[in-house]
């Protein structure tokens, strides 16, 4: 895959492993983890002249941040928490790191066929792989 192949890309969840773990840990309330577990979100990162946009939507939430590589920024989370973002690119990995009350990092790896997201918080690890739209 050449450098930025999987920009424009559209990736949609297809396993989720540990998702309600990591809601719980980061304290959302049993109505949103249910109704966060329940959708399949699609996820597109596009880039222009260097200000990148990640957009996630499913039919429960969506979200869509936008940031320069390796400048810190505010976000507000699906859950409603405010945090500060950082997020840099390695090819074709992704890591993004919120600090907040609780940090998060978040590895995103964006291949030919699928994106892997690898979510921390705590001891917890949640494993979610997108399959690319076709
Ligand atoms: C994804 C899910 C992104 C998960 C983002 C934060 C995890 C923390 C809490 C989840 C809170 C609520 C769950 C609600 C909806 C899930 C879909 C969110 C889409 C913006 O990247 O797959």
């Amino acid at each position: 895959m050449a450098s930025a192949d999987f920009l424009g890309k559209k990736y949609k969840l297809s396993t989720s492993e540990n998702f309600d773990e990591m809601m719980k840990a980061l304290g959302v309330g049993l109505v949103t983890r249910k109704m966060g577990a329940s959708v399949s979100p699609v996820v597109e990162l596009t880039e222009d002249n260097g200000l990148y946009t990640l957009k996630t939507t499913s039919t429960f939430k969506s979200s869509e941040i936008k940031f320069k590589l390796g400048e810190e920024f505010d976000e507000e989370t699906p859950d409603g928490r405010k945090v500060k973002s950082i997020i840099t690119l390695d090819g074709n990995k992704m890591t993004h790191i919120q600090k907040g009350q609780k940090d998060t990092h978040i590895e995103r790896e964006f291949g030919p066929t699928e994106m892997k997201a690898v979510m921390k918080v705590d001891d917890i690890v949640c494993t979610r792989i997108y399959k690319l739209q076709g």
